[in-house]
C-alpha cells in the first residue's frame, strides 16, 4: 500500500488537524444518520486518542464520530480521489456526503477507499467516520475475557489483556488524495548481493488497460539506472545491477532512489518514487547476518505513547525519541505491540535502526472465538507486509507478543500464521516474542528465538545474583535444544524516576541500572545471543491496577523522555567502543 505522496501526477491533501467530535454512547449514530451530519459536536485533534482531550473521555471505549468539511480541487475532476485514513482504534466506518464508502478493523494499520463517484466538485463536502474501541475477547488484542476463559490474579480496568492503554481515537494522519485514471497501485523492491553488486528486484502492478509499459529508474551516489518495463497484466518486473553498491547499514543508512513510471500511448501517466536500502538479512547457524556480517540488537521494546496525545502520531516526539536512541547507543527497537507510524518506519530507514515489526496479536489466548482471532492475525500480516516490505530497516516480523500459548492448538496457530508470513515475504526471519520459553512449541519452527524474561522482577524480587544465574540456566537449555539465535527482547525493572536506594532496592533508578547492567554483561557474554531490548524506552501509560503507578515504570526514560540512571548506565555499555 504506497503512502501517499504529491508529485506531477499525484496530489494530497491532509485533512488532518481539527474535527467536529460526538460520542454516540447508545450507538445511536448510524440509525439517526449522524453521517449526514449532527448538532451537538465539540472540537478534537486529530491524528491523536480521544482519551487524555477531554476529562469526560478518559476509559471511555464505545462509540465516538468524527466530521470534517472539506472542499476537492477541481484540478482532481479528471483523476481519482481516495480517503486514506493511517490507522483508527478499534473499528471505523467511513461515510463521504452521507454515502458509505467502506469499513476497516485493526487499529494500527492504514487503510484506505476510493471516492471518486462520492464527491462534489466545487461544493463543501462531509467526511463522517465512526470510530469504537470497545474491548472483546474475539478482536486482537482481546479484552473483557470472561475470567474462566483466562483466569488472571491481576485484572486491568479498563479490562485489557494487555499491558498498555487501549486508546481510542484516529491516531494517524486522514489524507484525501488524488491518482491519474490509469495509476501505480503498488511497487515491491527486493534487494540482494551478488558478488558486490546490488540487486534491485523490482515488481510493479498498475491499473488502467491503456498502460502497457513504464520504466523505472535507480539513481544514487555513482549510479544511475534506468530500465524500461513491460506489463504482463497488471504487473511488470524487473531486475536492477548497481555495481560498486553502497550497502545500508545503521553505521551507513544509505537509500538510493526508485522512480517509476507507467506509460500509455499518449506519454507519461503516473510515477511514484521511493527510497531503496540495498542490504541483506539472514538466519544462519547461531547468528543474525546482516549483508553477510554478524550483528547485535541493541535496543528497547517501546510504545506509541505521550501525555494527552495518547497514541496519537507526533513528529517532534518522534525526533526525539530517535536522538535519543542515538544518545544511548541504540540500533534497534521493537514495534511492541502494534505496528507504529509509517512516518516512525521511514526515520528507521533514514537514521539506520533494525526493527523488529510486530502485528497487535498481545494477550492472545486460546479459548473460545481462536478461530476469529487467526483470521484477524492473517489479516494484520497482510496489511502489515504490505505496507513495510519496502523498508530496509525492517528485518523481522513479529506474529506474537507473549502469547497465553497454554493450550494445544497454539502450536498449530503460530504454524499458520509462520507460513503466511513466509509466503508474503520470504526475504525476512519470522519469529515470535515468548514469555514460554521452552514451553513454547512454536519454538521448533520460528526462524530466531525472542524471550522475555523478568528474573529478579516478577521472580526472585531483589535477588540478582540468583536472577541471573537462572537466567543463564534458561538460556543455555533453550540454544542446546533449538540451535537457533536467541534476543532477549524484554528484560527490565520498574523505577520511580527520582526514587534511590543503596544498596539497590526494587523501584529504585539504581536497581533498575544494576539490573539492566547485569543482564547486559551476562546476554553479550554468549555466542548466540544477537541482541539485547530492554523493556522499556519510556514509562508509558497502561490501564489501572493494583501493580501499576499510573504508568508502567520500566522506562529508562520518563515518560517525557527525561533520563533515569539506567540510561547513563545503558549508555556506557552500548558505546563502550567509541568510549574505549
Ligand atoms: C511483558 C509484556 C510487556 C510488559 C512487560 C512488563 O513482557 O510484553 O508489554 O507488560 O511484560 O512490564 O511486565
Amino acid at each position: 500500500m504506497l503512502y501517499p505522496k504529491a508529485n506531477e501526477f499525484r496530489q494530497v491533501m491532509d485533512l488532518s488537524g481539527f474535527f467536529d467530535f460526538k460520542l454516540d454512547p447508545e450507538k445511536r449514530g448510524e440509525k439517526e444518520n449522524w453521517q449526514k451530519g449532527t448538532e451537538g459536536c465539540r472540537v478534537i485533534s486529530v491524528p491523536a486518542s480521544w482519551n487524555e482531550q477531554f476529562l469526560d473521555t478518559k476509559n471511555y471505549l464505545g462509540f465516538a464520530w468524527y466530521f470534517k468539511r472539506f472542499y476537492p480541487p477541481l484540478s482532481w475532476k479528471e483523476g481519482r480521489v481516495w480517503l486514506r485514513i493511517g490507522a483508527a482504534n478499534y473499528y471505523a466506518k467511513v461515510w463521504v456526503n452521507g454515502e458509505f464508502v467502506g469499513e476497516h478493523e485493526g487499529g494500527y494499520l492504514p487503510f484506505q477507499f476510493e471516492i471518486s463517484d462520492k464527491i462534489r466538485f466545487g461544493e463543501e463536502n462531509l467526511l463522517s467516520i465512526e470510530v469504537e474501541n470497545e474491548l472483546s475477547p474475539t478482536r486482537v488484542p482481546p479484552g473483557n475475557i470472561p475470567p474462566e476463559e483466562e483466569p488472571r490474579p491481576l485484572r486491568f480496568y479498563p479490562d485489557v489483556n494487555f499491558d498498555f492503554f487501549p486508546y481510542g481515537g484516529i491516531h494517524r494522519p486522514v489524507y484525501l488524495f488524488s491518482t491519474p485514471k490509469s495509476y501505480i497501485e503498488d511497487i515491491t523492491v527486493m534487494t540482494s548481493i551478488e558478488g558486490g553488486k546490488g540487486i534491485v528486484e523490482c515488481v510493479v502492478v498498475k491499473r488502467g488497460e491503456d498502460v502497457q509499459e513504464g520504466r523505472v529508474h535507480l539513481e544514487g551516489k555513482g549510479t544511475k539506472i534506468d530500465q524500461k518495463i513491460k506489463f504482463e497484466g497488471n504487473t511488470a518486473k524487473t531486475k536492477l545491477t548497481v555495481e560498486k553498491a553502497i550497502l545500508w547499514s545503521p553505521e551507513n543508512p544509505y537509500l538510493y532512489e526508485l522512480s517509476v513510471e507507467i506509460s500509455s500511448s499518449k506519454g507519461t501517466v503516473d510515477k511514484y518514487c521511493l527510497p531503496v536500502g540495498i542490504r541483506t538479512i539472514e538466519v544462519k547457524g547461531k547468528k543474525l547476518y546482516l549483508n553477510g556480517k554478524p550483528i547485535f540488537l541493541k535496543g528497547f521494546g517501546k510504545h506509541e505513547d505521550f501525555p494527552v496525545l495518547g497514541k496519537g502520531l507526533c513528529l517532534p516526539l518522534m525526533v526525539k525519541d530517535y536522538s535519543l536512541m542515538k544518545w544511548i547507543g541504540a540500533n534497534s527497537f521493537r514495534t511492541s505491540h502494534y505496528p507504529y507510524s509509517e512516518e516512525m518506519m521511514d526515520l528507521a530507514d533514514r537514521q539506520g535502526f533494525l526493527v523488529i515489526d510486530e502485528i497487535p496479536a498481545v494477550g492472545l489466548f486460546f479459548g473460545r472465538g481462536v478461530e476469529r482471532r487467526l483470521a484477524l492475525c492473517k489479516q494484520y500480516i497482510s496489511e502489515l507486509i504490505a505496507r513495510d516490505k519496502n523498508h530496509p530497516s525492517v528485518i523481522i516480523w513479529s506474529i506474537a507478543n507473549e502469547p497465553h500459548s497454554t493450550k494445544p492448538q497454539a502450536k498449530a496457530f503460530f504454524k499458520e500464521l509462520y507460513e503466511h508470513a513466509k509466503s508474503l515475504d520470504p526475504s525476512r526471519p519470522v519469529t515470535l516474542v515468548s514469555m514460554l520459553g521452552l514451553k513454547e512449541e512454536a519454538l521448533e519452527f520460528l526462524d530466531l528465538i525472542c524471550l522475555n524474561r523478568y528474573y529478579g522482577w516478577y521472580t526472585d524480587s531483589g535477588q540478582l545474583d540468583i536472577a541471573c544465574q537462572r537466567l543463564e540456566k534458561e538460556l543455555e537449555e533453550i540454544f542446546r535444544v533449538h540451535k537457533k539465535p536467541i534476543i532477549l527482547s524484554e528484560f527490565g525493572a520498574g523505577s520511580i524516576a527520582g526514587m534511590h536506594a543503596d544498596p539497590p532496592e526494587m523501584f529504585s533508578e539504581e536497581y533498575q541500572a544494576e539490573l539492566i547492567r547485569r543482564y547486559c554483561e551476562l546476554i553479550e557474554s554468549k555466542p548466540y545471543m544477537v541482541g539485547e531490548h530492554v523493556w522499556c524506552f519510556a514509562d508509558f501509560k497502561t490501564a489501572q491496577a493494583p501493580h501499576r503507578v499510573i504508568l508502567n515504570r520500566k522506562g529508562v526514560f520518563t515518560r517525557t523522555r527525561e533520563p533515569k540512571l539506567a540510561a547513563h548506565i545503558l549508555r556506557k555499555i552500548w558505546r563502550k567502543k567509541e568510549n574505549g
